[in-house]
This record gives structure tokens, C-alpha cells and sequence, in this order.
């Protein structure tokens, strides 16, 4: 690329992770079982049978993580915090042990100079929670906005971005409509109820942190853009469902204070009616949105449960190691959507990556290095940073960029087989090697984005 770019003033580079896929020791010093913990000791629910119990074991090696974030330049991380490490019992009692393990983590960030943004929830909802009804217990969004508090309280100060919820769409798809994800159920009735109820706990969750802290709080959705294949009237209108589906259903009741119309063609009876009271709850000011982007679909009208669509593979597409396309444009034209749809709010990149087929480590070097040779992510990198990069030209004011994954972790239901991070993890001995992606990564942070 031939274009020098330049990104604001400001703009943060950084990487993400989330709990439950990289800590491991899930019931160390005190914490309760989350619903993932379960989940994955349930037989015949994760590929291979994998859990959380060891991951990346970044519950004791959180310093050395730190340091290597460190040592790759980074300027921010975004983790998320377990529930049930903080109240084990998901309300009522707090484990200071599980509060003092986040404090010592925010403190190693800050004093590296890197900017922690931290997630409240990242899908590990406390097992004595689902056994109370879950996110389909209207009460969740008084326990989520507890939980909230107690960290507020903590660390608000030290940590200045907070997220409520990473990714309404995918708790409820995978965890109540197709039951790939915990806690697992598969129920037409339950998503639109435990869609809702999230909601309603983001929005407790951000008064409760207006009543006490003093920084930005915000909400991350993932976003995956609508193509249609034809331009028949029926592919249009099956756009329109899926887009309504995955894009709108959470983004429009958190900042528009309503469901888009398609909701209800989709669920039918299944779409219950809610108090006016709850869309004053669920649309909060927020400071800012995060976008998590991977690839889009290109969408057809076809048979299928419960949205009538489907999706038509790109004969000339580029597809990664999970199956997903690689479609850098749908990254501008996501951000450029937000902004019109939604108006002028700040935005963060707060999740964009991919598995690919990595070699092993390589053999030490001349110079003793051990590399691990990753061109495809590399150039899925560059490409989504120069998309955000033409986003921001056309006026969108994005104020960060973080890497899915620094490290390779936990893929939730496919455990350990799809490797996202930057740094490849030895799950054998713990060893962590920055693969040539992770170097690349860090000279664009170094050039503020004008190495690109
Ligand atoms: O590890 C997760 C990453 C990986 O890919 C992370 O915990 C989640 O927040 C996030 O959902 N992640 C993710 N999402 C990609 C979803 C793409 C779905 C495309 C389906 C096409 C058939």
C-alpha cells in the first residue's frame, strides 16, 4: 500500500481477550462454577471435550502476559472479568480474593502504560445464577447491575472504559436458540425473552454506573453485514430479517429505545409484548459502542429455522479456518452503517481477527528467534486496519483498534483447535511465542498506522 494513513490523536491499539478463554483455575481461591464451566464438563458439548480448567493459565501468569504486552507496544487491553470469581454465588457475598486479582491486573497495565477496558460480561454467567432462571429471570438485571457496582466501586478510576455486555446476539443464539453455546437450550420462547432481559441488565448495569463512576461505559455488539445475493424481492426482504436479526435487535433498543418491526415476522407468537418502563430502562446515554467484526453474508430467502434465510458461499472468496469470509469492505461499510443509522457516537474496534492454519514454532534462527510464519492473518490484519482507517475518513469517529486475540486461546464449543491470537500459546508447556503478525502489529502501533 503505497497510501500513507493517518489515524487520530489518541487512537488506541491494543489487543482483547475474555475470561473464561484464556484464565484457566476457574474455581481458584475462593470463585464459584460458571455456566461455561459447566457447559464444558458436560459430556459431548465442546470439541475434544475441552475446558477452561488450565487455557492459557493467565490466572498465574498474568504478570509475564503483561509484560509481553509490554513488549509488544501495546497501548490497551481489554479482558473481562468472571462473575463468579467476584460473587461467587452471583449476588450477596463478595470474594475480596477474586476483586484483589483484577485490582493487581488493572494496577501490572497501568504500570506499563496500557489502558485497560474491561467487560463486565464475556458469557460466564455464575452457575447459581442459571439455576435461578439465568437471563430469563427478570431479576438478572438487578444481579447484573450488583455485580457491575461492586467493580465500579472497586476500580473505577484505574480502569476508564467499561463494556457491559460483549455480544448480546451470540449469548442468545448460541446459549437459547441453537443451544451451541452455554447454557444451552434450544427454544424459539426463550431468546426473545433472555434477549431482552440482557438488555434490561445493560441498562441497569450503565445507571447503576452513572450513579458511580465517573468515566465511559458502552456496550459491544458484534456486527456482520447483509449482502443479498440476487436482487429479487425475496432476497431483499431476507436481508432485511437477518440484518434486523443479528445487527438491529440490540443496537436499536439501546439507543433508539426500540425492536426493529422484522422481530416480531420472525418470532410470530413467540414475540411477546414488554412494558413501556423496560425501553426506558434499556436506552442509557453511552459514552461509546464496540464493534466486534469478522465477516459479513451474503444472504438469501431459503428454508430455515427460525429466519427463513440463508447464506450463499463466494466462489472467489477467501474463507478462514473457521469458514468465515474474508470481506474487509463490510468493516468500513459496518462502521459507516453505526454512524448513520445510530448518529455520531464514538466507536472502538473492540474485537477483529482470525483463525488461520499456523505452522508449528519454528526451529530457533541465526539469532536464536523462534518464529511462527502467519502471512493470511497478517494480511487480515492490514486489510480490516486500512478498512477502519477508510471508515474514519468518511467521518466516523473511531477512537480504537483491538486484535482478536493476543493470545490463542479457548474458542468456547471448539476448544483449543482454532488459534486467533497474535502470540501462539504452547497449551503443553505455556510457552508464549509472537508469531510474525504479532511483530507486524506492533510496528503499525510503533508508526501509529502509517507502516500499514
Ligand atoms: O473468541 C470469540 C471470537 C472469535 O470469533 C470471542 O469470544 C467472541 O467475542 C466473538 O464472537 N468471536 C468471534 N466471532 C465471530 C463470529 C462470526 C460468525 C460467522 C458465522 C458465519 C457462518
Amino acid at each position: 500500500m503505497s497510501q500513507v494513513r493517518v489515524f487520530p490523536e489518541g487512537f488506541l491499539w491494543g489487543a482483547a481477550t475474555a475470561a473464561h478463554q484464556i484464565e484457566g483455575s476457574p474455581l481458584a481461591d475462593g470463585a464459584g462454577p460458571s455456566i461455561w464451566t459447566r457447559f464444558a464438563h458436560t459430556p459431548g458439548m465442546t470439541l475434544n471435550g475441552d475446558t477452561g480448567d488450565v487455557a492459557c493459565d493467565h490466572y498465574r501468569r498474568w504478570k509475564d502476559d503483561v509484560a509481553l504486552m509490554k513488549q509488544l507496544g501495546l497501548q490497551a487491553y481489554r479482558f473481562s472479568v468472571s462473575w463468579s470469581r467476584i460473587l461467587p454465588e452471583g449476588t450477596g457475598r463478595v470474594n475480596q480474593a477474586g476483586v484483589d486479582f483484577y485490582s493487581r491486573l488493572v494496577d501490572e497495565l497501568l504500570a506499563n502504560g496500557i489502558e485497560p477496558l474491561l467487560t463486565l460480561y464475556h458469557w460466564d454467567m455464575p452457575a447459581a445464577l442459571d439455576d435461578r432462571g439465568g437471563w430469563l429471570n427478570r431479576d438478572c438485571a438487578d444481579w447484573f447491575a450488583e455485580y457491575g457496582s461492586v467493580l465500579y466501586r472497586a476500580l473505577d478510576g484505574r480502569v476508564k472504559k467499561w463494556v457491559t455486555l460483549n455480544e448480546p446476539w451470540v449469548i442468545t443464539d448460541g446459549g437459547y436458540l441453537h443451544g451451541a453455546l452455554a447454557p444451552g437450550h434450544r427454544s424459539r420462547f426463550e431468546a426473545p425473552i433472555a434477549s431482552h432481559n440482557l438488555m434490561r441488565a445493560h441498562g441497569a448495569a450503565v445507571q447503576a454506573y452513572r450513579a458511580i463512576g465517573q468515566h465511559e461505559i458502552g456496550l459491544v455488539v458484534n456486527i456482520e453485514p447483509k449482502y443479498a445475493a440476487t436482487d429479487s424481492a425475496a432476497d431483499a426482504a431476507a436481508v432485511k430479517r437477518a440484518h434486523a436479526y443479528m445487527n438491529e435487535q440490540y443496537l436499536d433498543p439501546a439507543l433508539l429505545g426500540s425492536y426493529p418491526p422484522e422481530l416480531r415476522e420472525i418470532f410470530g407468537e413467540a414475540w411477546p409484548e414488554w412494558p413501556a418502563e423496560d425501553y426506558a430502562l434499556i436506552k442509557q446515554s453511552l459514552d461509546f459502542i464496540g464493534v466486534n467484526y469478522y465477516t459479513r453474508s451474503v444472504t438469501k430467502d431459503a428454508i430455515s429455522y427460525p429466519l427463513n434465510t440463508g447464506v450463499v458461499r463466494q466462489p472467489s472468496g477467501t474463507y478462514t479456518e473457521t469458514g468465515w469470509e474474508v470481506f474487509p469492505q463490510g468493516l468500513t461499510d459496518t462502521l459507516t452503517w453505526v454512524k448513520q443509522r445510530y448518529g455520531d457516537i464514538p466507536m472502538y474496534i473492540t474485537e477483529n481477527g482470525a483463525a488461520f492454519f499456523d505452522p508449528p514454532v519454528a526451529e530457533p534462527d541465526a539469532s536464536g528467534e523462534r518464529r511462527v510464519r502467519d502471512p493470511l492473518r497478517m494480511d487480515y490484519l492490514q486489510k480490516h486496519i486500512s478498512a477502519v482507517h477508510d471508515a474514519i475518513q468518511a467521518g466516523c469517529d473511531i477512537r480504537g483498534y483491538m486484535v482478536w486475540s493476543l493470545l490463542d486461546n479457548l474458542e468456547w464449543s471448539l476448544g483449543y483447535s482454532k488459534r486467533f491470537g497474535v502470540v501462539h500459546v504452547n497449551y503443553g508447556t505455556q510457552e508464549r511465542t509472537p508469531k510474525d503478525s504479532a511483530r507486524w502489529y506492533s510496528n503499525v502501533i510503533a508508526s501509529h498506522g502509517r507502516s500499514l
